[in-house]
């Protein structure tokens, strides 16, 4: 018996179910994970595909764009912007944002993504993934402005991500749990594979880029030097460690199994508060963890409270299961 639940069908169950009733966000959802579709099908091709490697541009980051990031950005843009319900969108890849201007009228949210986040693992097939987040447009029927997009990430309607791994899989939440598909490509469809997903309280396992060690703070320092003790030191039990160099992949770990992510703020460029950017990594990955009863904070500040100032500001994150982000929030108190 044909048992799957495609996405389609879920958000539909759901609206009928009484437990969303925003026609709009859905078919918005169903245009994103359209586009990572889209997007998987080139990740797919890898070398055959003719858009791997570097473009000569950078990005407002003054990061260098990938073929892949460009591309992907692209069909971001152009298959959200049919439907006239995204009044304007923002890129990783964009400095500016990109107005919509169909029926503006009835165009009632603001799209964020990172189209391609961990683009240096694309040349070495690691996993990368598509990270995206929702906000109400606050007056519809206006042409909104960058300055409608600094909102704090507790009013987001939706976000998730799709990740390029073996498989490719979307996390999302509406703000009623955190809920798995994967994409079935025999059926062309995202599929439910797991629903309600709930981080443990704790983990032994942390994810950080350890070759900045010399740079981080007393609290960071602190808390990995306890975990290195291992059971002889003051957590009384050993870590393991994981760090894949994208954020989508060691997210997509630590929801499945638990663990804590850290890339905090750092001395290496003292006035950079840290390398990821608020909108739309930091917000959407804290909402999909806060969802799944986990925790994501800057330093000692939650990151959904933290009011944005600019639209690709970085913040220091530290995000995973809440007793290990309890914790290191009590170490930056200490420090
Ligand atoms: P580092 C990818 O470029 C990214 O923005 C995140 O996805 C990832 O977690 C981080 O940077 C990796 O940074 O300094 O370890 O290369």
């Amino acid at each position: 018996m044909h048992t799957q639940t495609t996405l389609s069908q879920y958000l539909s169950e759901q609206q009928q179910a009484g437990n969303l009733n925003d026609p709009g966000l859905l078919a918005v959802i169903e245009d994103i994970t359209r586009a990572c579709k889209v997007i998987s099908e080139r990740v797919d091709r890898g070398a055959l595909g003719g858009v791997l490697g570097t473009t000569d541009n950078q990005n407002v980051q003054g990061e260098t764009q990938a073929k892949l990031d460009v591309l992907s950005n692209e069909i971001l843009l152009a298959m959200n912007e049919r439907s006239g319900l995204i009044a304007a969108m923002a890129s990783e890849e964009m400095e500016g944002i990109h107005p919509c201007n169909k029926d503006q009228h009835k165009a009632a949210y603001l799209l964020l993504f990172d189209p391609l986040d961990g683009s240096s693992n694309i040349e070495v097939n690691n996993s990368i993934g598509t990270i995206f987040s929702v906000l109400p447009h606050p007056e519809p029927g206006r042409v909104p402005t960058e300055q409608d997009f600094l909102q704090p990430g507790t009013n987001q309607l939706a976000a998730g991500y799709v990740i390029y791994g073996p498989a490719t899989i979307l996390m999302l939440t509406l703000g009623q749990g955190v809920h798995c598909f994967t994409l079935s490509r025999s059926v062309g469809e995202f599929v439910l594979t797991r629903e309600n997903i709930r981080l443990p309280e704790t983990t032994s396992e942390y994810a950080i880029n350890s070759s900045y060690q010399r740079f981080w703070e007393p609290a960071i320092q602190r808390y990995i030097e306890e975990c290195l003790q291992g059971e002889d030191g003051p957590r009384g039990r050993n870590f393991n460690m994981r760090w894949v160099g994208a954020m989508v992949a060691d997210s997509h770990r630590i929801l499945w199994r638990g663990g804590v992510f850290l890339y905090p703020r750092d001395r290496r460029q003292p006035p950079k508060p840290g390398k990821l950017r608020l909108m739309y990594e930091a917000n959407p990955m804290c909402l999909l963890f806060e969802q799944a009863g986990g925790a994501g904070t800057n330093d000692t500040r939650r990151i959904l409270d933290i009011q944005p100032e600019k639209l690709h500001q970085r913040v220091g994150l530290i995000m995973g299961c809440k007793e290990e982000v309890e914790r290191i929030v009590r170490y930056y108190k200490e420090q």
